[in-house]
């Protein structure tokens, strides 16, 4: 019998099939028990019979026989006059940490991420994640139409990009090496070697003391490095037109999940693009609120992201023009503003969502640069030695997948968009 998933069932009316999933809802009225099958597309009712009801618990795994019935009282109309119930998957438990078959858990967000299998197995839970896997496929779909390559650079690295001490070591054999922040070295070398238009979906670890609702430990980096660009502000067109993309992607693949955590993806207008000198002003005499020195911090993001979308209906906005001394050694200076870069950040509802700009690409003006932030470039040989032989000016940026997700999604912590989170307290599960 063919096995036919919860999404399809109606093209098999008044036919027999097989069902297999999770038992997510029992009622019992008398002789008869309905219950409701979940699996990954979506729930469905099985009436069963007593002698199929027995032994039955919630969240077992099982295999349903039965013939598809129409019944507009049951939820989608449809339901499943059960002939065979096998159980494929025992109930070991006493008692289930929670009950994850009413809409939303009613358990700390802790208690859920230490018992993520079965909090996940809740569709409000477990639909970010089918966002995010869209996100993905949206933003590789989107570069490889625009002659990107996919690359995959080592996660395992002999010195940091970022600047900083927010790394974490590794015992590498006889030496001491570091779990990446980020590929931005090996993104730029590529662009170099030739690739020219290079995107990496991977991991970046950041060592960094924060426990926030927007930190982690670990997070996934949506990457982008392009050569031959004319300054910042391709880099700032491309990541446009990418969101333009991802959000009718978005609805057309992820309909179930957007309705089911009430969320309506807005057209994405032109977004702004505004000095980050302009905005720190802006937050001083319009808020009486003093930004820390070359950058906002989260209060002032979240007050700026408030007045963009008042001034201009965007929940985007482009902070430009960093100061040097606040950017890492890679970034290219602005020369028509001392002091200042070709960098941008993207806030997305009062989030940092992208960090961006151009990189310095020639050797001489890189190599001074790293003298000037007290680095030894020697120590940098490998990656210094591209710059030797024709690279182009170049730039890119990053996007944080877990932050973008939760922002799409008005998710309150990052944790709910991470299936496995790490942070300064959780290794586990
Ligand atoms: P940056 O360090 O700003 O830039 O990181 C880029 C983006 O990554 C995400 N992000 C994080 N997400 C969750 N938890 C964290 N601890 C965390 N840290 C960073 C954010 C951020 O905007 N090499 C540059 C990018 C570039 O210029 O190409 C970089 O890594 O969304």
């Amino acid at each position: 019998m063919k096995r036919v998933y919860v999404k399809d069932v109606r093209e098999y009316l008044e036919k027999a099939i097989l069902l297999k999933g999770w038992i997510h809802k029992i009622y019992d009225v008398g002789q008869i028990s309905f219950i409701q099958l979940r699996d990954k597309t979506g729930i469905l009712q099985l009436v069963v019979e007593k002698n199929l009801r027995e032994g039955l618990r919630l969240e077992m795994a099982i295999e349903v026989e039965g013939c598809v019935e129409e019944n507009p009282k049951a939820a989608g109309g449809l339901e499943i006059k059960t002939t065979r119930i096998t159980v494929v998957g025992q109930g070991d438990y006493e008692v289930l940490p929670f009950a994850i078959n009413n809409g939303v858990i009613d358990a700390h967000l802790e208690t859920q991420l230490n018992e993520r299998t079965i909090s996940l197995r809740s569709p409000k839970v477990r639909a970010p994640f089918k966002v995010q896997e869209e996100i993905v496929e949206a933003f590789r779909t989107f570069l490889k139409s625009q002659h990107f390559s996919e690359i995959h650079t080592p996660k395992i690295i002999a010195s940091g990009t970022e600047g900083g001490s927010e790394m974490f070591t590794v015992n590498y054999f006889d030496r001491r090496a570091f779990l990446a922040q980020s590929p931005q070295f090996y993104k730029q070398m590529m662009v170099g070697a030739g690739f020219e238009r290079v995107f990496e979906i991977g991991h970046a670890y950041r060592a960094e003391l924060h426990n926030t609702w927007r930190h982690l430990n670990e997070y996934v980096s949506l990457d982008v490095e392009i050569g031959f660009i004319d300054d910042e502000g391709d880099l700032m067109d491309l990541e446009e037109a990418f969101l333009r993309s991802l959000f009718p992607h978005l609805k057309e693949t992820c309909g179930y999940e957007l309705q089911l955590l009430g969320i309506e993806l807005p057209e994405i207008k032109e977004i702004p693009r505004i000095p980050l000198e302009e905005a720190q002003r802006v937050l001083l005499e319009g808020y009486q609120k003093k930004s820390p020195q070359g950058n906002l911090d989260a209060e002032g993001e979240g007050i700026f992201s408030r007045y963009i979308k008042e001034k201009f209906d965007s929940d985007f906005v482009f902070l430009t023009k960093y100061p040097a001394s606040k950017r890492p050694v890679y970034t290219m200076p602005d020369d028509g503003l001392p002091g200042m870069t070709k960098s941008f950040d993207l806030i997305y509802k009062g989030l940092e969502i992208t960090t961006g700009g151009q990189r310095i690409h020639q050797y001489t003006r890189l190599r001074e640069n790293m003298l000037a932030f007290d680095l030894n470039p020697e120590d940098f040989d490998f990656y210094l030695n591209t710059f030797k032989y024709g690279m182009p000016p170049h730039g890119g940026f990053a996007i944080g997948l877990e932050r973008i997700t939760m922002k799409i999604l008005d998710l309150d912590n990052i944790r709910q968009a991470t299936l496995l989170p790490r942070d300064l307290k959780r290794i586990t599960p």
